[in-house]
């Protein structure tokens, strides 16, 4: 605290031996470290410009002294410098010292520096603060008094932290005697563990809200979290944003959660075998990603009840939409195949809006000769014909249900590849 003069001369008013310098010399070097505050507090009371805010008012100021001295930022027991404020001449049993900050203020410590000059001034009987709530003046809670009693010098004060505008202390005077204070310093006292607290809340306030939570701040939260989880029980008790932690860790849970492949219904529209009987070629409802690496050994097919190994399973690089696979066999193995099925495990394939293939189960693969209902080993219009005008040789591609257009659409891709 630069300009704080520890001078206590006033004490010692007759004659100072060398023996009576040496203990003035220690008691101002003990109060001079006393006064020495954590470098984070700030005395909300210190004005020594005198104008503005914080102001400073008394019920009462004696003519020779001055109401401001008390937040000049000095501390002077003597008359040089002069610096205090008395009640000397007041007549009243008590007076009021008022300090308005201007705006409301957070606290928990007040500091009396109490004049007491054995004669006209003397230490008082008692005083309260009390703080003003918007509407009334009220006590503060909490309070714990170092001395329990006033003292000449050093008056601490401890309370619970209060938020607000103005404070007062009412002084009752020792009786035949005036009351004098040398400085009032107001402050937000903090402990090791509050700094602590106070350093990880300011880190969690840094975090976006949940709502504004991406994974690239992951980092940020995780460097928190170990911050959180390396305090003391006592100093993580005193952390009262901790839910906007847990919000963000929330939040990135939720979007990892999202980046992971969901298992769903991906609709089989159409399962053809070739003429050469050595591939079958798949259409799904979704577009596929091709980054993806297709399970072959998801894939089951069975020929006439006998399981045929799947070779490969491909994208079908031919096809813009990224729609089809084609499953591989090392032999025609469904040249003259009629009774196919296709069946498929979950995570055979996966689409490229994430979803991993649910369980397709058993299904028909229409083969060639399924289509050449004109035996000619040919897939032509008149099969195709002979197909449309008889219902019993229709086939529901799509499994959908019904015969319709879209059947016919896909079975007449048959014709063009596969004549
Ligand atoms: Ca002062
Ligand atoms: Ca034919
Ligand atoms: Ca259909």
């Amino acid at each position: 605290m630069g300009g704080i003069y520890i001078l206590i001369d006033v004490v010692f008013k007759k004659s100072v031996t060398p023996v009576l310098l040496l203990i003035a010399i220690v008691i101002s070097l003990y109060y001079a470290s006393s006064n020495v505050h954590a470098a984070d507090e700030t005395n909300l009371a210190l004005n020594p410009s005198q104008t503005d805010y914080p102001q400073v008012t008394a019920s009462y100021t004696c003519g020779c002294d001055n109401v401001w001295n008390v937040v000049n930022g000095i501390i002077s027991y003597t008359n040089n410098p002069r610096d205090r404020w008395t009640s000397y001449y007041s007549g009243s049993a008590t007076d009021w010292v008022a300090i308005d900050f201007g705006s409301p203020k957070t606290f928990n410590q007040i500091k009396l520096y109490i004049y007491d000059d054995g004669g006209g001034v003397m230490t008082p009987a008692s005083y309260l603060i009390q703080y003003w709530n918007g509407g009334n003046w009220v006590g503060l809670s909490n309070q714990t008094k170092t001395p329990a009693t006033p003292q000449a010098f050093l008056n601490t004060v401890d309370f619970d932290k209060v938020t607000s505008s103005k404070i007062q202390i009412i002084i009752t005077h020792t009786s035949g005697s005036a009351s004098g204070l040398v400085e009032l310093e107001v402050l937000l006292h903090q402990t090791a563990d509050d700094i602590a607290a106070s350093a990880m809340m300011a880190q969690i306030e840094q975090l976006p809200i949940q709502a504004a939570v991406s994974l690239t701040d992951k980092p940020t939260i995780t460097a928190a979290r170990a911050a959180y989880e390396h305090l003391t029980v006592n100093q993580k008790s005193m952390v009262t944003n901790l839910s906007k932690l847990t919000a963000a860790e929330a939040a990135i849970a939720a979007l990892e959660e999202a980046l992971l492949p969901k298992v769903k219904d991906v609709a089989l529209l159409s399962a053809f075998s070739n003429a050469a009987g050595n591939t079958i070629t798949l259409t799904v409802s979704s577009v596929l990603d091709v980054t993806y690496s297709m399970q072959a050994d998801k894939f089951q097919v069975t020929a006439n009840a006998v399981s045929i190994p799947v070779t490969h399973a491909v994208y079908d690089s031919t096809d813009s939409n990224h729609q089809t696979i084609k499953l591989t066999f090392a032999s025609p193995v469904l040249m003259n195949a009629t009774m196919v099925t296709l069946s498929s495990q979950s995570g055979a394939f996966k689409t490229n809006n994430n979803e991993i293939n649910k369980t397709i189960p058993s299904r028909a693969v229409i083969t060639f000769k399924n289509l050449d209902l004109s035996l000619d080993n040919r897939i032509g219009i008149d099969d195709v014909v002979r197909m449309i005008v008889n219902p019993a040789l229709q086939i529901d591609v799509n499994q959908d249900g019904i015969f319709n257009q879209e059947d016919i659409v896909m079975i007449l891709r048959q014709i063009s590849v596969q004549v």
